[in-house]
Order: structure tokens, then C-alpha cells, then sequence
């Protein structure tokens, strides 16, 4: 596909590109910057925040991301397998029907019935499972995404294990939990070659929600409004858009998104239900903007930090490529194990470029390596050293 122009490190030049460009206000969705228009379906968002890849995939600029708790909706990365459904399907958010199966009682129910269940708010990342992809040497097939495929997120909804106790319990000899996209599949075309339809093992359950709200508003539709399956930990495409079916499955989904795609192998063999699939996410950071205070020359270096499903240890920063760490400092309240935490690290760099490099430590005892293996569709890359930014200070 559009692998030809490998996206290398970015590099930034202290107090001129470094630093987050200022946000537009109103006006058509054109970025100041002569970046690309956005698509209709998400002209609400910010265009100088984004690299539109295609009109179904749009990366957040990483000096954007900055050192943002919670990433605002208008500036979230949105990752379409199929055209974005009409606008029809949210005027009457709470009308929207999902049918609940492999349960003691299988029904259907409406966003305004799951609401009357339960409620409960998580804060977790949203990231493309190819966030990173740019960075391998390999051509790999698919968004060259860098850092942008990734967001943390404030989503409320329904606990999912409550819908299941609330239609009697799961069925005997159910494993794995599988949501289907509310897409429309054009008539001829058979739905296992496009719907979107994941299944999950059954300790999903224990986190995942059916949300109708995104930070704090109602879920936008680009963004899987009027129903989002959230999967916290779980790579992006877990979180199923527009979910219209939620079932307890005794086998996997037949669709080629759960059989072949998503799986991990490594360069040159092609998918199979045998090889890994992108589930639980790994321990990751990235630097988004040193900033500099002219008058002392100090920089504050920072960026975000996730520990896949577990609360971070620790975020180590090196302005040396590898060679030395120095713990940063978190900013801002820990919210949970799923979301994200900025951090920061001030300190004197002299003139001359220097390689920023951070490297995260989860308190599950994973750390980022220096170099993610290769593999075919390039996902999970969390190697610090492709990561790393070079600022040349002058
Ligand atoms: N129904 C549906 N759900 C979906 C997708 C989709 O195309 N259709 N894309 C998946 C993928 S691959 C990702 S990375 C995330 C992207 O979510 P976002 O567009 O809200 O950022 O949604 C996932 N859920
Ligand atoms: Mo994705």
C-alpha cells in the first residue's frame, strides 16, 4: 500500500518546531499549516492537529498529543476499516437496539434499557494496534502511523458483566466474547471478508463496558456513537464501533478481522487463527516536544506513558541515545492502570543535537525493549530507540 515513504524520527528544532502549534478556531477544516483537509464525517476536528494517511485514517500530530492527561475529542485519531455510517444512526441515541446472545435469556436491548443497568466511567488508551508501524525497517502494508494512532480516553457506559447478569448469566461452554461493527455490509459482498466483528477471551469481561459517552459528552459517531464496545487494555481494534450484536461465543469470529488479520508472525508468512492476536497492549512511551525557557536554557522534556494493563512503575529519560537515564517525573493524577500518564524531565542541554529517547517501566515488570522484533503487519512496536527524537539545540 503507501509504504513507500518510511516515516524515520522526527526531529525537532528547540523553540521554533518543537513547540505545539497554536489551535484554529472555527472556520473550514484546512490546517493553518497547509495540512489537509479533513473529511466530512469529522470536520468538527481540529485539522492542524492531524496527518490525514487517507480519509479513513487520520493520525494525531505527536507535538500535539504534548503532555495532555486526557486527549480532547477533537483531536482523537480515527481508524475506519469501512465508510463511517449515516449520521441517522445517532438521532436517537437511546433508541439504538443491540441483541445480547449466548446468555440464559437472549434478547435485544436499547441504549435507553442498557442505561437503566449499570453505569461506571474508565479511563483508558485507545491505540491502533500499527501505532508505530513507520518505524520498522521492513515495508509493511497498512497506515504508516508513528505515535498518533493513540489517545487516552474518558468513556462511561454499562459494565458489560452486568447486561450478562441481567439477561440470566452466560450460556455453558462460552469462551470468548465477540461484538460486531454496525456497518452496513453491501449486498454481494459476503460480511466475513469486511465486518468488523472481534472475539475476546472471556477475562475481557472483567474490564470491557458498553459506552454511549466519551469524555463526557455523547459518543460522537466517528468515534462509534451511539455504542461503543471499550475493551480497557485491549488494542484499538477490540473496541468495536457501532456494536449492534455483544455474544458469548463458543468459537472465534469466522471474519478474516479475527482469523487472519491482527495476527502476529513475523515477516513474509501470512496470517493464521494459530499466531497471536493483538489482545492485551505492551508498556509504551514516547517523547512529544522538548520546550524550551529561552532565558535559562533549560528544556522540559516531555511526553506520555502507558503501562499496556498495568499501572506504571516508572518513565526513564535519556538525552544521550540510551547511553544514560534519568527518572522523569509524572504529571498529574494516576488514573488507572489503562490510561496514560504524561511525564516530564527538566534539564540543561548543551548546543549541539542530542537524541531524546524515554523508556517506560510497567509494575507488572515490563519494560520497553531497545528494539521490537520485526514482524509482518508491523504491530506492537515499542522499541524505545525508533521512538527517540533528535533535537538539535542552537
Ligand atoms: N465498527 C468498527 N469498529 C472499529 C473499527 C471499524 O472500522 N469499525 N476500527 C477499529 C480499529 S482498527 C481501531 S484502531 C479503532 C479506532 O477507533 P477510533 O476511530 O475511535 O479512533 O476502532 C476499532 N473499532
Ligand atoms: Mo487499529
Amino acid at each position: 500500500m503507501n509504504a513507500t515513504t518510511k516515516v524515520k524520527r522526527r526531529h525537532f528544532l528547540i523553540g521554533s518546531a518543537g513547540t505545539i502549534a497554536a489551535a484554529a478556531v472555527g472556520g473550514p477544516a484546512i490546517g493553518q499549516d497547509g495540512s489537509e483537509p479533513l473529511p466530512d464525517y469529522v470536520a468538527w476536528k481540529d485539522p492542524d492537529d492531524f496527518i490525514v494517511h487517507s480519509k479513513q485514517t487520520l493520525e494525531t500530530k505527536r507535538a500535539a498529543q504534548g503532555s495532555e492527561l486526557i486527549t480532547p475529542s477533537n483531536e482523537l485519531y480515527i481508524r475506519n476499516n469501512l465508510p463511517a455510517p449515516p449520521d441517522e444512526i445517532v438521532a436517537d441515541r437511546d433508541a439504538w437496539e443491540i441483541e445480547i446472545d449466548g446468555v440464559a435469556n437472549p434478547g435485544t436491548l436499547t441504549v435507553g434499557a442498557l442505561k437503566t443497568l449499570g453505569v461506571e466511567t474508565v479511563v483508558c488508551v485507545l491505540q491502533c494496534s500499527g501505532n508505530g508501524r513507520a518505524f520498522f525497517d521492513h515495508e509493511t502494508s497498512g497506515s504508516q502511523w508513528s505515535v498518533g494512532a493513540a489517545g487516552n480516553v474518558v468513556w462511561t457506559g454499562v459494565p458489560v458483566r452486568a447486561v450478562i447478569d441481567a439477561m440470566g448469566g452466560a450460556a455453558e461452554g462460552m469462551n470468548f466474547l465477540t461484538g460486531t461493527g454496525g456497518e452496513e455490509i453491501p449486498e454481494g459482498v459476503p460480511k466475513e471478508t469486511i465486518q468488523v466483528e472481534r472475539s475476546l477471551p472471556t477475562e475481557a469481561i472483567d474490564q470491557a463496558i458498553l459506552a454511549w459517552e466519551m469524555n463526557g459528552e455523547p459518543m460522537p459517531l466517528a468515534h462509534g456513537g451511539p455504542l461503543r464496545l471499550v475493551v480497557p487494555g485491549y488494542y484499538g481494534v477490540n473496541n468495536v464501533k457501532y456494536v449492534r450484536r455483544l455474544a458469548l461465543t463458543a468459537e472465534e469470529s469466522p471474519n478474516k478481522i479475527q482469523q487472519t488479520s491482527y495476527r502476529v508472525r513475523p515477516v513474509g508468512v501470512s496470517g493464521d487463527p494459530s499466531q497471536p492476536s493483538m489482545y492485551e497492549m505492551n508498556v509504551k512511551s514516547w517523547i512529544t516536544g522538548p520546550l524550551m525557557d529561552a532565558a535559562t536554557g533549560k528544556v522540559q522534556i516531555h511526553g506520555v506513558a502507558m503501562g499496556g494493563v498495568s499501572d506504571l512503575e516508572k518513565v526513564e529519560v535519556s538525552t544521550d541515545g540510551g547511553q544514560t537515564w534519568e527518572d522523569a517525573k509524572f504529571l498529574g493524577p494516576n488514573l488507572g492502570p489503562y490510561a496514560w500518564r504524561p511525564f516530564i524531565l527538566i534539564t540543561e542541554l548543551s548546543e549541539g543535537t542530542h537524541m531524546l529517547a524515554s523508556r517506560a517501566t510497567a509494575q507488572d515488570g515490563q519494560s520497553q525493549p531497545e528494539e521490537f522484533p520485526p514482524n509482518e503487519r508491523g504491530y506492537g512496536n515499542n522499541g524505545w530507540r525508533v521512538h527517540a527524537v533528535d533535537v538539535t539545540v542552537s
